[in-house]
């Protein structure tokens, strides 16, 4: 996929011209960009993956309360990802709500306890054992936001009709990643929390029908004492494959 080219109208040649193939095609501006030196590069981007280095999904939040411009600025950041056709298919549902949030965690224990105790298969519960997920999600009602990502499945388009959005699970995974980098850069924590099913989070948070939630995420800062998993993260040469002529 490549989500970032889908931002542009597409072009046709024919007859040695480049013609437009969209209607309403967007105009074009010069891309703002400034050489970073390779030295700088490197230092960025070592920092940047001690800084990533760092970040750890943990299940034990503070009641302390964060500021409403944390949650905006890492809506906003995660905003700024590609998406296909530049449609920007997510609803962001930022609840700082005690009342909406344990609605929201009783209704996802509910679907939790089930999954636990009857729909997980083993092979799937073998894997979750060392990470010490269960169904009880005291995060929901501790941390003081809740934001929940909706991926749009459709979009109306200026004729009135219903149309397809493109790659939107990819386009919303990469936002959530993004979202997820916000939150750590700012020294708070999240959780990616999948309660499945979680049609239930549609009616709860009053959201259309071609909307379908897709992670529940408790944002704040980590309990006193807050634990994580001992895990350990793949090394490069684990996760990546170079082709590359000049090693
Ligand atoms: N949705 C459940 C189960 C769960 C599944 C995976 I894959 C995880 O990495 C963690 C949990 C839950 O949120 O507990």
């Amino acid at each position: 996929m490549d989500v970032d080219t889908c931002e542009s109208p597409h072009y046709f040649h024919r007859e040695g011209k480049v013609r437009m193939a969209m209607q309403d095609a967007a105009s074009f501006i010069p891309l703002i960009w400034s050489e970073t030196p390779s030295s700088v590069m490197l230092e960025r981007g070592r920092s940047n993956l001690a800084l990533m280095e760092e970040r750890r999904t943990t299940r034990h939040f503070s009641t302390r309360d964060v500021a409403r411009e944390v949650i905006e600025l890492a809506i906003r950041s995660a905003s700024t990802a590609p998406s296909g056709a530049h449609l920007q298919p997510w609803t962001w549902v930022a609840i700082r709500s005690a009342d909406l949030q344990v609605k929201l965690r009783e209704a996802a224990e509910e679907e939790e306890q089930k999954t636990y105790a009857e729909r997980m298969p083993e092979a799937w519960s073998e894997v979750l054992e060392p990470l010490g997920t269960d169904a009880v999600k005291p995060h929901l009602t501790d941390a003081p936001w809740v934001v929940v990502l909706f991926k749009q499945k459709k979009r109306l388009r200026e004729n009135g009709e219903w149309g397809p959005t493109y790659y939107a699970t990819e386009s919303c995974g990469i936002a959530a990643g993004m979202f997820i980098q916000a939150v750590h850069t700012m020294g708070l924590v999240t959780l990616t929390h999948t309660p499945s099913p979680m049609g239930f989070l549609r009616e709860l948070l009053d959201r259309p029908k071609h909307e379908e939630a897709m992670l529940v995420m408790p944002v704040g800062y980590p309990a006193e004492g807050a634990e994580v998993p001992d895990i350990h993260r793949k090394s490069l040469d684990e996760v990546a494959v170079f082709f590359d002529e000049q090693a």
